[in-house]
Formats: C-alpha cells, structure tokens, sequence
C-alpha cells in the first residue's frame, strides 16, 4: 500500500491550544506524524511517496471559496493588526446574532471557526494544503486501480466544515479524496469516520448530497467535542435523505460495541451502492488517547483493518485524530495489515 506523506506537515506547530482555560502545547503536534510514519514503516508499508502537487479546484466544490480564502490570509491580517500571539477567535455569532462576514480579522476569525482550542499560525496553511495534497493523490492513486492507499494527513480535517475551522481541521481532506474519487469515475462514494470524535465537518459538506455516504461511530456528542453534531437523528436532507448516519456511543465502549456498529454501517455502505470507500481514520478511539474514552486495544485495529479488507472496496485511508502516546503508531499501522490481508 503506497503511504503519502509530506515535510511540510512541519509547518503546522502551533505553540499554543485552548485548554482547560490555559493555553497549553497543542495536542494535534508534529511528533504525531513523525510516530506514525515511523511505526507504518517498520510494519513494512516502505513505498512512502511525496505527494503532487494540487490546486484548489477539489476543494472548491466543498468549501466556500471566501472561506477558503480567509485560511490563506488569516496569518497575515492577524500580524498587521499587530497581535503576537496565535490567532484564536474570542467573539462568535452565536445565536441571536447575525450572521455575516465581517471585514476585520478579529470578527473574521470568529465567524469562520465553530471552536476556539485551534488557534491559526504562520504555516498552518501550508500544511493544511500538503495535507490536502496527500489526500487527493492517494485518491488518484486509487481511482488508477489500486486497492487502498494511505493519506498521512497533518493537519487532520474532518471537524472542517463548508466554511469552518476548528477541532484542529482547516481543509477536509477526507471530503476532498472522496470528491476526487467521485470527479474520477466512481459514481457513489462512502466515508467511513472511525475518529473518536464526530466528523462534523464532512457531515455538514455532503449533508445534502445523494452521491457521497457519511456515517461515522464516535463519542456520543452528549459527552463529546464537537458537542453540538453528530446525533443519531441526523440523517441528511434533501437528495442526500438517508445518506448520513451516525453512531454516538457511550463512555467505556469497547470494540465488541463498537465493531458491531461499524458491521452495521458497512451493510448500509453495501447497501447505498459505494464504489469506493475513504477512510477517516483517527485512533483517538484506543484506551490510553489523552483526551477520548473510547477503550479499543491495538489488537482490535487489525480486527477493524481485516474487516474493511472483507468488503471489497477500494479504500483512501486518511489520517484523522489519535494523540499523546507511542501507540498511535502501531493503531494506524495495525489498521492499514488488516485492509492491505
Ligand atoms: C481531529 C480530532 O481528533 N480533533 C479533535 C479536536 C478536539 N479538541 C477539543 C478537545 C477537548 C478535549 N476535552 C477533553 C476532556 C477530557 N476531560
Ligand atoms: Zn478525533
């Protein structure tokens, strides 16, 4: 299975996260990237390429162009107003306030994110766009014919919605591989979110659409970041009726609970008529992550590996979440044997 990988995750290394009302060292680092390579690695998955470069075009059929162009400016208008510290929003148009645009970058950062632990820095979107980049070159790998490929995307992207950042996700580059599959041939294409957390922003981009499938298992939003999405009653709108399913799951849940889940979502997979499959792939899932309490072992992502094997379809992994300890390494490793048999 080809692993594409690029340096320039490095450029994302924000100094700061919004955490418990201090600002600590962001959780979502570049050591990750780094753990997870090497560990991909030493299991044997040696063909680790660069990926092409691309131009926005994917993802301007998922995000708003305006927000888009905020991403790539943010830095720079937050500098020239002088701030030293990172770019963090602290004014939202929450309920019984409007809800436009504003010109200045304190009231643009707001309207554009939906939390405040991420904050933008000088290189954040340059890592985000060569996250996007590895994302869409395993798709194109795979609509060439192959049976999976591995997207080692840092920053992660599925909390980015139409035209919103937060939840350490700028571009969503798991919606920009399925688009990508969609633009190359395959006439339905499903995401499978398996990250801890829900995948808001990949919900709220094919929300309304009936060629893309989103279903996703993670910690019931009761309890869970993002909080305000991922229950089980949203179901999609319009052509994309039926087309989203998610499963919150209580604290503790094992893999006996939640393999279930995800049999249950693979036959609705079955069922749509998906071509191909993207993999949103967080190990935020395992026992020890610092800030989840799902309880799955290192074991159980091979399990979950085998059974992704077992349905046939070609499969765009991307990297999601999965933080703090070694072992995110050996569970992405282990995911990626059971899907390669
Ligand atoms: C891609 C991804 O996994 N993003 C997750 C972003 C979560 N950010 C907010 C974290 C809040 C953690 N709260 C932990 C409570 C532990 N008591
Ligand atoms: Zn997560």
């Amino acid at each position: 299975m080809r692993v594409f990988y690029s340096e320039d995750h490095r450029l994302r290394d924000a100094r700061t996260e919004l955490h418990g009302g201090e600002l600590v060292p962001p959780f979502e680092a570049p050591f990750r990237a780094e753990w997870i390579l090497a560990a991909v690695e030493d299991a044997g998955f040696s063909d680790v390429v660069a990926p092409e470069r691309h131009g926005m075009e994917t993802a301007l059929k998922l995000h708003s162009a305006d927000y888009l162009e905020f991403l790539e400016t943010a830095w720079a208008r937050w500098v020239a107003d002088g701030y030293r510290g990172e770019a963090i929003p602290a004014c939202f148009p929450a309920r019984r306030m409007r809800q436009h645009p504003p010109k200045d970058i304190d009231g643009a950062l707001g309207y554009y994110a939906f939390a405040a632990e991420t904050a933008i820095t000088e290189g954040t979107y340059a890592a985000a766009r060569a996250a996007m980049d590895c994302a869409i070159s395993a798709a194109d790998h795979v609509a060439r014919g192959h049976s999976a490929a591995f997207a080692l995307c840092r920053p992660p992207g599925h909390h980015a919605a139409i035209d919103l950042f937060g939840g350490y996700s700028f571009i969503n580059n798991a919606a920009c591989a399925a688009q990508r599959l969609r633009d190359l041939g395959a006439a339905k294409v499903a995401v499978l979110d398996v990250d801890f957390h829900h995948g808001n922003g990949t919900q709220d981009i094919f929300y309304e659409r009936g060629d893309v499938f989103f279903a996703s298992l993670h910690g019931d939003p009761v309890d869970a970041f993002p909080h305000f999405l991922g229950f089980a009653d949203e179901e999609g709108a319009g052509e994309g009726l039926g087309a989203t399913k998610n499963y919150p799951l209580p604290r503790g849940t094992t893999f006996e609970t939640w393999s279930a889940a995800m049999d249950d979502a693979l036959r609705r997979i079955a069922a749509f008529g998906a071509e191909a499959l993207v993999l949103s792939l967080g190990v935020d899932t395992f026992e020890r992550d610092p800030i989840s309490f799902f309880k799955l072992k290192s074991e159980d992502y091979l399990r979950m590996g085998d059974r992704l094997n077992k349905t046939g379809l070609p499969v765009v992994v991307c990297m999601e979440g999965g933080y703090g300890v070694p072992e995110i390494g050996l569970n992405v490793a282990n995911v990626l044997r059971g899907i390669a048999g």
